[in-house]
């Protein structure tokens, strides 16, 4: 009866939220009666809070830390010597397992997950609880945690904005803040608007105060909310306002994941006593997350729907959270809905492509321009690298990818082309590159045979395939027959004079203009003679 009583408060709580989030931004569109008959009015919406609770995935780990595998007594740290109660996991009256944390309870009736009580002391007791929602979500009132059998004396809050790949703490709690995290205590009454989202360590819901007399465990969002909205959130504008002009306060009220990390458990406000163990678990009745789906202001709606959670986005908009365009109405980039002016904020629908005024930049333009004298309309600074009237074809040096269509920001691929190997930066449709004499592969950066990379393809002057140094002559670096002193030309494929007419070995640097011509001639008619 006692808890019936308490649960009043929070229900008025809730109901005077909802009633203040009513009304604004909460219909996307209207339909009004114009000169012209009626026609559709848009504005920017959001969907109502919710109990988040209800569509959560929970994992617990470290696997076997829920009690009663096998089952286990377990005592309370305010009548020690009364351990009468036992956790049977093959016992559905006696089983705590995680789902009790999210059930709907009867009124005066507690069902909550346990864990094994602390009878490895002194090694830590542990557990995570990750909850998870495969969706971005917007805290609109406290979270609450509700703990059987006391609160944690250590404990973090951690959240996720990507679905559990990164995680960062949200708020960490512990009855000593610098003896279990090296920090000063805090209280949310501590914040100010210049540093509401900072992450802090508070004593507030860690102490020992008897474990029936408060359970929560708290994540204040109402006051920090109240730091812009006022003290009854009258001014909620205000706090939308701020959202609007900083990113980081609203990221700091979005996630898709929460985790707690139980540290340690309650102890009775005094030392562990390891003759009495059986009185050391954590034990949680329910967790509280009242909500909305991030739709970005672009749904009024979200519904639970294949296993998620999902925005019925409207405005033209599509995605989980109406994060981008319906395909047909890309004539501009994507953009979330607004909550300014007020009252009812702007739409930025996302448009069709021809509609009046707008000519269709497949997403990489918000802007048209009229050129006068060659009567056209055309898209102006062309982004993601095209180009084109409508923004439809890659600028040069980039060609299309194949499998992005062409309002996706990866359609024009860069042709990479090696600049040495390769006439210009222009590629084909399939990316490949137009090479230089002796240069092939895509990019041209590869050589063909015969030709060897050297600040670009040159063709080789000797290899060891086809163009052999002859006469015992060596290829250096391909380029050129290192020939014996007795041979000369490009292979070394002739004799340096014939051994008569006095240029016996001697190197043609040593020769005179006239020795050489002679040289020359001797070869000529050598070469007549034997004939
Ligand atoms: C809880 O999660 C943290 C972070 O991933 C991890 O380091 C820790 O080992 C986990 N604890 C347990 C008991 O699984
Ligand atoms: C998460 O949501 C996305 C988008 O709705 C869906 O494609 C995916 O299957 C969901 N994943 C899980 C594990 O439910
Ligand atoms: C926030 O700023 C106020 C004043 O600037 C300061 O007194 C307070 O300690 C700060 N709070 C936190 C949590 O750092
Ligand atoms: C979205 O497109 C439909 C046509 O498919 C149109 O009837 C509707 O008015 C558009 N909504 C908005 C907000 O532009
Ligand atoms: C081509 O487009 C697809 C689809 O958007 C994208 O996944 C891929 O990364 C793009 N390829 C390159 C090379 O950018
Ligand atoms: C691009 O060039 C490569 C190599 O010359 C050729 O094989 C390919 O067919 C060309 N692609 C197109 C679309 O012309
Ligand atoms: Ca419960």
């Amino acid at each position: 009866m006692v808890s019936s009583g308490a649960m009043v408060p929070q229900v008025l709580l809730l109901l005077h939220a909802i009633a203040l989030t009513l009304g604004q931004y909460d219909i996307c569109k209207s339909l009004v009666s114009t000169d012209d008959g009626p026609s559709w009015e848009y504005y920017a919406c959001q969907p109502k809070p919710m109990s988040m609770k209800e569509y959560m995935q929970i994992k617990v780990e470290p696997p076997g830390i829920t009690c009663g595998d096998p089952p286990e007594r377990f005592c309370t740290l305010e009548n020690p010597y009364l351990c009468s109660d036992e956790c049977d996991a093959s016992t559905p009256d006696l089983a705590h397992p995680p789902k009790l944390m999210q059930d709907r309870e009867q009124i005066g009736l507690f069902t909550y997950w346990q864990t094994v009580t602390w009878s490895r002391y002194p090694e830590p007791l542990l557990a995570n609880i990750s909850l998870s929602w495969n969706k971005s979500l917007e805290l609109t009132e406290d979270i609450q945690i509700t703990f059987e059998y006391g609160r944690p004396t250590i404990m973090v809050l951690d959240k996720s904005l990507d679905k559990g790949r990164t995680w960062q703490p949200y708020q960490f709690y512990a009855d000593d803040c610098m003896e279990a995290f090296g920090m000063s205590p805090k209280r949310v009454q501590d914040l100010t608007a210049t540093n509401l989202t900072r992450v802090f360590c508070t004593e507030q819901y860690s102490r020992w105060v008897g474990s029936k007399n408060e359970k929560n465990v708290r994540f204040e969002v109402r006051d920090r909310f109240a730091i812009f909205a006022g003290p009854r959130l009258l001014n909620i504008d205000n706090l939308y306002t701020r959202m609007e002009s900083m990113k980081g306060l609203r990221d700091f009220f979005t996630f898709t994941n929460l985790r707690l990390r139980l540290l340690r458990p309650a102890l009775g406000g005094t030392y562990v006593q390891r003759e009495n163990l059986m009185k050391y678990f954590y034990a949680i009745s329910n967790i509280e997350v009242p909500a909305r789906c991030k739709c970005n202001l672009h749904a009024g709606q979200c519904t639970f729907r294949d296993g998620s959670l999902q925005c019925e986005c409207e405005h033209n908009t599509t995605g989980q959270d109406c994060g981008r365009c319906e395909k047909g109405f890309k004539a501009k980039s994507w953009k979330p809905g607004s909550y300014v002016p007020r009252p009812n904020g702007s739409p930025n629908t996302c448009e069709a492509a021809g509609s009046v005024g707008n000519c269709e930049c497949y997403g990489h333009s918000n802007r048209c321009s009229y050129i006068d004298f060659i009567n056209i309309v055309t898209c102006v600074s062309c982004k993601h690298n095209t180009r084109g009237q409508n923004c439809q074809h890659c600028r040069l040096g980039y060609f299309r990818n194949a499998s992005a269509e062409l309002d996706d920001e990866n359609v024009c691929i860069e042709c990479n082309c090696n600049q040495l190997g390769s006439l210009h930066a222009r590629c084909n449709e399939t990316g490949y590159c137009q090479c230089r004499e002796g240069s092939t592969g895509q990019k041209c950066d590869d050589c063909l045979p015969g030709y060897n990379w050297k600040q670009g393809c040159i063709s080789n002057m000797c290899d060891d395939e086809l163009l052999l140094c002859q006469n015992g002559g060596t290829c250096f670096q391909n380029q050129k027959c290192l020939c014996l002193p007795e041979f000369k030309g490009v292979l070394c494929e002739q004799p340096r004079c014939d051994s008569e007419e006095g240029c016996d070995g001697a190197s043609a640097s040593y020769l005179s203009p006239a020795a050489l011509l002679l040289c020359l001639l001797a070869n000529a008619v050598a070469a007549l003679t034997s004939w």
